[in-house]
């Protein structure tokens, strides 16, 4: 039918008013067999049992994929309809009268499509509203019955899908990846009992002890509301005025303040559970548990100089790459860690574990490895996975019960109270990415958005009518732990809630002195923002009681005075059982010492030893490392032996901040020209204050001369390669796989 409409006037009977061939006919897009009404209908069906009913996926399955294939839909090969599957003419003018005429308002296709576009917009989150997320599994370790009744821990080998979101919290949707901040780490497990939501941080403590004090803390740290700055930041008043008022969050601070704030990768983060939890076994007995995520890469950070210029180069560098990760089949991987102990246990602490600015170290309690969780899929959209999916702290399976942590007890609340004005009604978990593997029957009715049909007249219970279905699972079902409660109604906290520096304390002294350095040169850079004085004055004077030598390089950095130490809530505070833990330094989790992913610049320009090249580039490639020949300009490059490579990245669209590690080989032609190109000078500056490894094959050595960095043996980092270039590439692994040279580090840089 299109080529013969093609050929006539759109109305024969006014031929004329159409004036030139072709302006008149509406039908000039490719037409194409009609849509396959299979593809995209969405089906939500319970007489779907088959994919309904969950139970274990065979192991590489990921039983979420069939059930959100349901609704996928594809466009190629399909003609154009509107959302009624009305076959669109023309996508490319309104409906006039007359060419030059007024628009009608009976165009029903101009007004569906602008309506539609009006409203493609949802709330963004009130916190954490940047983020991004990845589909994958969680495998059990070994049966956990003793500890958990949770379906997901009863076999070993048994793979649970996931979708996980990582996060900043400050920042606005549209916000840079690299701000200092806390991360958000949100476990979606679909196990075949329901859904469990594991909503944690990379941090395992936080700001405030009662949820009463979080719209505070949130309308502290976002933008202030008078003039809407700083974006993503806590460097300004408002916060800071805030939490120097909030002892309670000096611990907290500490990390934020450390490179954990900064990490390089959401790849190579931790995370953690942050409250304490309960196990419950099909007996009824508790355990009281923390959740830890250890990733395989390690922990790794950036450092702040390289965090703001990345934040330029590209906002999206943690989005990019975890994308590029996966995309490379190359997931990240965390393990899943407990740490069990009994209320009796908890009680002797010298800390609440029911206070989330606490942890309770690993010297106290052991991690135990219980499972593993591969990401491996990304989303097919952003919009209706990353942006929809709904997390939920009060999402728990059997066998996972809560604590009176009174923050917790505010997040039991919150979460399902927002993804209501978020989105758009009681049925956000019908959308696909929050819907339940396991089936769903209840006698909830109607509301927003509704997809499910339920069939029947029955939508209570009791009932006679419909046999009594669904009915109570009983013990089968999710059985609150029968926690014996006794006490006054009242406002106030227990006794050890109103100790707050000694875990400060703990986590500075744990430090190493580059990181120790990282942590005073943060709180000097953020308080340095702070406009009132008094602000500085009582934050510096809190931190006396952490650390005197934090105070006073702080103090000296914001050319202060040293104050005399806050007033503290407890004169005599308990004695902590543990004063230095290592493993809350990020050295202590080093990952698995290979380079796979990481990212390397080889530096090229006309004139370029590509034997040099090409040898580095093997080596590296082989190892797994992601590696990119960074020239002048993009394009080809003629060699000293004449032959020609392909420059894929510049100097100008990659500068050394998304590397990480660069390599100038020889060449002397190409090493004249970039020593007279500033941007490859300030390319290795970079490359060097931020602590990568560099290599310098032959006379690309005189590079590094030229930006002022001086050779030095002790630089594990920093390597002169005047062999042959493959045993310079080995050598240039090894030091890769470190991450960073911190300890060529100075203040202030002499580079
Ligand atoms: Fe959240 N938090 N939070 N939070 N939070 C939200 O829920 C809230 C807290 C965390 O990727 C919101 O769906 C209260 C601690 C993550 O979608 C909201 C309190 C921890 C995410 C909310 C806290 C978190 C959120 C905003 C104190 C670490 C992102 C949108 C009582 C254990 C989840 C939404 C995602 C998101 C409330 C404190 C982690 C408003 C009231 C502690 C990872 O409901």
């Amino acid at each position: 039918t299109g080529a013969t409409a093609a050929a006539m006037p759109h109305n024969a009977n006014k031929a004329a008013e159409y004036g030139e061939e072709g302006a008149r006919c509406p039908y000039t897009g490719a037409q194409s067999t009609p849509p396959d009404p299979s593809v995209g209908a969405s089906s939500l069906s319970e007489s779907e049992a088959n994919e309904k009913t969950g139970g274990p996926a065979a192991p590489g399955v990921n039983a979420l994929d069939g059930r959100l294939g349901r609704v996928r839909a594809d466009g190629s090969g399909q003609v154009l309809t509107t959302n009624q599957g009305v076959p669109v003419a023309d996508n490319q003018h309104s409906l006039k009268a007359g060419l030059r005429g007024p628009a009608l308002l009976k165009d029903f296709i101009l007004r569906e499509k602008i309506t539609h576009f009006d409203h493609e917009r949802i709330p963004e989150r009130i916190v954490h509203a940047r983020g991004s997320a990845a589909h994958g599994f969680f495998e059990c370790y070994r049966p956990l019955t003793d500890l958990t009744a949770a379906s997901l821990f009863a076999e070993k080998g048994k793979r649970t899908p996931v979708f996980v979101r990582f996060s900043t919290v400050a920042g606005e949707r549209g916000s840079k990846d690299t701000a200092r901040d806390v991360r958000g780490f949100a476990v979606k497990f679909y196990t075949d009992e329901g859904n469990w939501d594991l909503v944690g941080n990379n941090m395992p403590v936080f700001f405030i002890q009662d949820a009463m004090k979080f719209p505070d803390l949130v309308h502290a740290v976002k933008p202030e509301p008078h003039h809407g700055m700083p974006q993503a930041a806590s460097a300004h008043d408002t916060f800071w005025d805030f939490v120097s008022l909030m002892p309670e969050s000096t611990h907290m601070l500490l990390w934020v303040m450390s490179d954990r704030a900064i990490p390089r990768s959401y790849r190579m983060m931790q995370g953690f559970g942050v409250h304490t939890f309960r196990f419950v076994n099909a007996s009824g007995e508790s355990r009281l548990v923390k959740f830890h995520w250890t990733p395989i890469l390690g922990t790794h950070s950036q450092v702040w100089d390289e965090a703001v210029k990345v934040s330029g180069a590209d906002p999206d560098f943690h989005r990019r790459d975890l994308w590029e990760a996966i995309d490379a089949g190359k997931g990240p991987e965390w393990e899943l860690g407990v740490q069990i102990f009994t209320e009796e246990e908890a009680e002797g602490f010298s800390f609440d574990v029911l206070d989330a600015t606490k942890i309770v170290p690993e010297e106290l309690v052991p991690i135990v490895p219980i499972g593993r969780m591969v990401l491996d899929r990304n989303p097919d959209n952003f919009f209706a996975e990353t942006e929809q999916v709904a997390f939920c702290t009060a999402h728990v399976v059997p066998g996972v019960d809560f604590t009176n942590d009174p923050l917790l007890a505010g997040r039991i609340h919150s979460y399902v109270d927002t993804q209501i004005s978020r989105l758009g009604g009681p049925n956000f978990h019908e959308l696909p990415i929050n819907a339940p593997i396991a089936p769903v029957h209840n006698n909830q009715r109607d509301g927003m958005h509704r997809q499910t049909i339920h069939r029947g007249r029955v939508a209570y219970e009791p009932n006679s009518l419909a046999g009594g279905c669904p009915f109570q699972a009983g013990m089968d079902g999710f059985v609150p732990f029968p926690e014996p409660i006794a006490g006054d109604e009242l406002r106030g906290h227990p006794e050890k809630f109103a100790e707050h520096y000694n875990q400060a304390t703990l986590f500075y002294n744990s430090q190493t002195d580059w990181e120790k350095q990282h942590i005073v040169h943060a709180f000097s850079f953020e308080l340095s923002k702070v406009t009132v004085p008094a602000i500085r004055q009582r934050m510096v004077a809190s931190l006396r009681n952490v650390s005197d030598e934090l105070a006073q390089q702080v103090a000296d950095q914001l050319g202060m005075a040293l104050p005399e130490p806050l007033p503290r809530a407890i004169a005599q505070p308990p004695k902590p059982e543990v004063e230095v833990s290592p493993t809350l330094s990020l050295t202590a989790r080093p990952g698995d010492g290979g380079v796979a992913t990481r990212k390397v610049a080889i530096l090229v320009a006309e004139g370029v030893d590509e034997g040099a090249v090409s040898a580095v580039a093997d080596a590296l490639m082989q190892a797994g490392a992601v590696v990119r020949l960074v020239g002048q300009r993009i394009g080809p490059v003629q060699t000293e032996g004449g032959g020609m490579l392909d420059a894929d990245a510049s100097l100008d669209n990659h500068p050394s901040t998304l590397f990480d590690g660069a390599v100038v080989p020889g060449g002397e032609a190409a090493v004249a020209r970039l020593q007279a190109d500033g941007r490859a000078l300030e390319f290795l500056r970079d490359a060097y204050r931020h602590g990568k490894t560099l290599l310098g094959l032959g006379r690309g050595g005189q590079l590094f001369g030229s930006a002022g960095i001086a050779p030095d043996e002790a630089d594990e980092g920093l390597l002169m390669g005047g062999g042959a270039p493959a045993k310079s590439a080995a050598a240039f692994i090894k030091a890769l796989a470190k991450h960073r040279h911190p300890e060529r580090e100075t203040m202030p840089p002499m580079v």
